[in-house]
């Protein structure tokens, strides 16, 4: 099963992607955290991607997605993935669509997590990465609207969106995003 989880900042796609991906047995590819180890690492990615980061806005497209061409092309992603955060503009997502097509495997589904922005700010507050500053928070929830929501529409145009509530415990919105998976191709 191909996969990409759309959600806003904090809405716990990186907390659902870790049992999506034990439970459907397919790779888990989180740009955020591939992003995190660069920068860790000092690469030249890492050292670009910072500055981005740190102020809530979204690293280059050209970067993002060199990233992510690379990614797939690893093995273990012959049995499926989840894409966690990635695409998060229109020309990323039209990139993923050219790879895909070019490789014969289509995306089965759009997984977008919902959540209200006083509850995102109340998660993130808690969560404390470097990224959680209030005011970062702030500037990520609007490069989210602007840069990302418009793919809802993209996908939704295709048939792929299937959205689900993301309030609740852990537990309960799994059990959604699990029904809402169990659903595709069927
Ligand atoms: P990401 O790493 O993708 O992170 P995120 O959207 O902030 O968080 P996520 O939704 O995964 O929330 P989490 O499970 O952690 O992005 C970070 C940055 O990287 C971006 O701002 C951007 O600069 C860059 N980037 C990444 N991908 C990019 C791309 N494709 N293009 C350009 N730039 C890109 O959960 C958050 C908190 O909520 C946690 O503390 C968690 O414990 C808690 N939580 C989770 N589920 C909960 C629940 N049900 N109830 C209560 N709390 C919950």
């Amino acid at each position: 099963m191909r996969i990409v989880f759309i959600g806003p900042p904090g809405a716990g796609k990186g907390t659902q992607a870790e049992r999506i991906v034990k439970t459907y047995g397919i790779a888990h590819l989180s740009t955020g955290d591939m992003l995190r180890a660069a920068r860790a690492a000092q690469t030249e990615i890492g050292k670009k991607a910072d500055v981005y980061m740190s102020a809530g806005q979204l690293v280059p497209d050209d970067i993002i997605i060199a990233l992510i061409a690379e990614r797939l092309q690893q093995p273990d992603c012959r049995a499926g993935y989840l894409l966690d955060g990635f695409p998060r503009t229109i020309a990323q997502a039209e990139a993923l669509d050219q790879m895909l097509a070019q490789q014969g495997t289509p995306l089965n589904c759009v997984l977008e997590l919902r959540v209200p922005e006083d509850e995102l700010f109340r998660r993130l507050a808690g969560r404390g990465r470097a990224d959680d500053d209030p005011e970062v928070i702030r500037q990520r929830l609007v490069a989210y609207r602007q840069q990302t929501e418009p793919l809802l529409e993209y996908y939704s145009r295709c048939g792929l969106l299937r959205s689900v509530d993301g309030v609740g415990s852990v537990d309960e919105v799994f059990s959604r995003v699990a029904a809402a998976l169990d659903q595709v191709g069927k």
